[in-house]
């Protein structure tokens, strides 16, 4: 037994396979799976619109010196008579047929900002769809503003919607409307990528749709691709005091009762083998806790097993700053410094993808 391995043994995490010995009875058991992180952690994932219209608005194509066109969208739907929207934005570039693309949950909005380098993303040959989250839903306890006015109806009941599910739902809307442009998109080669509490909901949204190939979770920690058993930093009974919305009610109360959950947070990341999960950290996140997300990634070797796949390719030790493990069908890079979404982290992603994709 390798480092690696003693150290999940160590953490005594419940295993999502439990007795399930074939790809075809693991893809029942997600059922299973995600049945219970909805009633015990994130809440129901609302379901389809009943209509989403997607109106694209203005047009510039001289975005980046006329690399690519980007045009500014609004979201359209209607819910049981009623109506809501939320703006996004589309970057495409035009050197490329197909080009691989991002759905980028965004903190800040804006063409471009801290944490979204438009321009390099495009430069590369990648085409990137965001949207702001508060613009779907405020990140606070207010279930009246945006869509989860009509997504989440009168009291919050036990397994309702917290924000963290009504923002992964919008990045599907986003991901049924990059559907509807195979003309100009690789349609097999669609990332969904999100920083800390955007990183959880990153993983949320690729656990439940599968057409995305890619999922990118930056320094998601606690509650994202952080094992919570032994975790340092941030754990379950502090994430659920200060945001309590994030998540169920259910979560909370069980978490208030010091209940011994019956998943970990490897039970959330096995829902997208055997897909390409790529986990990112930071040195210096203590916080979110690198090893505790490392972990949690090498130990889905046995999901990826089922399907004759390799998941994350590691020496048995866990990984020092400035690495980056990506010959499996699972990729894992810590870098140094502390928690942020940086032009190197995209970097980094796209030199992974564009690996994959070759
Ligand atoms: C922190 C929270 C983390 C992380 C972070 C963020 O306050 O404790 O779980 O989500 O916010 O999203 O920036």
């Amino acid at each position: 037994m390798n480092n690696v391995e003693k150290l999940i043994n160590e953490r005594n995490i419940p295993s999502p396979i439990d007795g399930v010995k074939s790809a075809n009875d693991f893809e029942k058991k997600k059922e299973k799976i995600k049945k219970l992180i909805c009633e015990r952690q994130f809440g129901e994932m609302p379901g389809n619109p009943d209509h989403m219209f997607v109106k694209e608005g203005e047009i510039y194509d001289r975005f980046a010196a006329g690399k690519a066109t980007k045009r500014n969208l609004t979201f359209k739907f209607e819910m049981d008579g009623n109506s809501f929207s939320f703006p996004a934005m589309s970057v495409i570039p035009k050197n490329k047929k197909k080009c691989p693309a991002f759905v980028y949950i965004d903190f800040d909005g804006g063409e471009a900002n801290k944490y979204m380098p438009t321009e390099e993303i495009v430069e590369r040959g990648f085409a990137l769809f965001s949207f702001k989250y508060t613009d779907v839903t405020s990140d606070d306890n207010d279930f009246k503003k945006g869509v989860a006015k009509y997504l989440v109806k009168s009291r919050r009941k036990n397994n309702a919607p917290g924000k963290i599910a009504i923002w992964a739902w919008a990045a599907m809307r986003v991901m049924d409307y990059v559907q509807t442009l195979a003309d100009v998109i690789d349609l097999d080669n669609i990332a969904v990528i999100g920083h800390s509490r955007l990183g959880k909901t990153a993983l949320l949204t690729g656990a439940f749709d599968t057409r995305f190939k890619y999922i990118i979770s930056n320094d998601s920690g606690c509650c994202g691709a952080a094992l919570e058993r032994d975790k340092v930093g941030e754990r379950y009974a502090r994430i659920s005091e200060v945001f309590p919305y994030w998540f169920c009610p259910a979560f909370n109360r069980d978490v208030a009762a010091k209940v011994e959950m019956s998943f970990d947070q490897n039970f959330l990341l096995s829902l997208s083998v055997p897909r390409h999960i790529i986990i990112g950290s930071a040195e210096d996140d203590i916080w979110a806790d690198p090893t505790s997300e490392f972990l949690c990634l090498a130990s889905l070797s046995p999901v990826y097993s089922l399907y004759k796949k390799h998941g994350l390719i590691h020496n048995g030790e866990v990984p020092k700053p400035k690495t980056v493990l990506s010959d499996g069908d699972a990729a894992y890079y810590i870098r140094e410094g502390s928690h942020y979404l940086s032009r190197h982290d995209w970097n980094t992603y796209m030199d992974i993808i564009e690996n994959k994709i070759k």
